[in-house]
């Protein structure tokens, strides 16, 4: 099955990021044909600083490689290297109705977030996104809860495309983690975690020991001092739960009775314990990778030119079929 999916050059991967997308990519790698990218045009869309743009792009294939994507087997490039993802999101601006676009979650919140730069691409991103998906003619896209909306737009995309031009695209299917689709902020366990949040907000997967630690010890938790999983009441000691639960394999009954009247600071000391053990690994590698400059370059090189091998037949067998050829 072709599988694609990708992650914006902004600010540094975090936990939410790995388990909500990265993990999955790297269990799907093996039996499926992956298509990994570094969405560096999705990035545009917010502030950002140009001159640090490229040095963002290689710290993400960096961690790419670090949490254990393997390049022999997965195709990793740059969005923007591969033209044809800008050309098809045009040609899909076309039939993609704008109703749609103005309700989609991530166009509200962005716009209220970036109150002074509400560009058009805010607003068409998801577009760029479906062709993105729709260039590979994916079947699945592994991603965290947030780009759910997203993934069922572009199916609506693509079935319009099919009706009007002939059947063309599969309507590809969102993949999530039962748990950890929506890890939510450390300091405000209502909002989810983000990348362009407040740093504490966020465990990056290669922030150093202490700072971890720090982390999750000053995390927002709720009232009382059961370790219980309860979403409504307890939002803060359950997406701590759920990343234990994750990084230990551990069920989350499991964890409520290992920490059963332990208390708040106990289980957070000992799931910092976990999180810094978990992703030292991570650490090293990327401290490896870093020494390696030519490698990451290497590898993006022959992303894009695997990547371009099935965009230009996409895009050959669109045309045509959009009369516009
Ligand atoms: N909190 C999260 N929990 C689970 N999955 C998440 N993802 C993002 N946040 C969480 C998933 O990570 C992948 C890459 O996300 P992105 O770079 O496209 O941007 P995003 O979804 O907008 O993520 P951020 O961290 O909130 O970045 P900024 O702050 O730059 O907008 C996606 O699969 C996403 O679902």
């Amino acid at each position: 099955m072709r599988i694609v999916s990708g992650i914006q050059p902004t600010g540094q991967i975090h936990l939410g990021n790995y388990l909500g997308a990265i993990k999955q990519w790297i269990d799907l790698q093996n039996e499926n044909e992956c298509v990994f990218f570094i969405a560096d045009l999705h990035a545009l869309t917010t502030p950002y600083e140009t001159k640090l743009l490229q040095k963002s792009i290689t710290e993400k294939v960096i961690a790419y490689l670090a949490a254990g994507l393997n390049p022999d087997k997965a195709i990793i490039f740059k969005q923007s290297d591969v033209k044809e993802h800008t050309e098809l999101a045009w040609l899909l601006n076309t039939i993609c109705p704008i109703g749609e676009l103005e309700r989609m979650t991530q166009y509200k919140d962005k716009s209220k977030k970036y109150k002074d730069n509400i560009n058009a691409g805010l607003l068409t991103y998801p577009v760029l996104m479906s062709a993105d998906i729709m260039l590979y003619k994916a079947m699945a896209v592994p991603t965290g809860k947030d780009q759910e909306q997203h993934v069922e737009l572009t199916r609506t995309i693509a079935r319009k495309f099919n009706q009007r031009f002939g059947e063309t695209f599969p309507e590809p299917k969102s993949m999530m983690p039962e748990y950890g689709a929506k890890l939510m902020s450390l300091t405000d366990p209502k909002k989810k975690m983000s990348k362009s949040d407040e740093p504490k907000s966020c465990i990056f997967l290669f922030d150093e020991p202490e700072v971890i630690t720090k982390k999750i010890m000053s995390a927002e938790t709720d009232s009382g001092k059961d370790v219980l999983y309860n979403i409504t009441k307890k939002p803060g000691i359950s997406n701590l739960l759920v990343i234990y639960s994750l990084l230990t394999k551990k069920s989350i009954k499991e964890i409520e009775i290992e920490f059963k009247d332990k208390g708040y600071g106990e289980f957070k000391k000992s799931l910092a314990n976990v999180v810094v053990n978990y992703l030292e690994p991570f650490r090293i590698k990327k401290k490896e990778f870093e020494t390696r400059d030519s490698y990451v370059k290497e590898i993006l090189e022959k992303g894009q030119a695997r990547a371009r091998v099935i965009a230009e037949a996409t895009m050959k067998e669109v045309r045509e079929k959009m009369g516009i050829i």
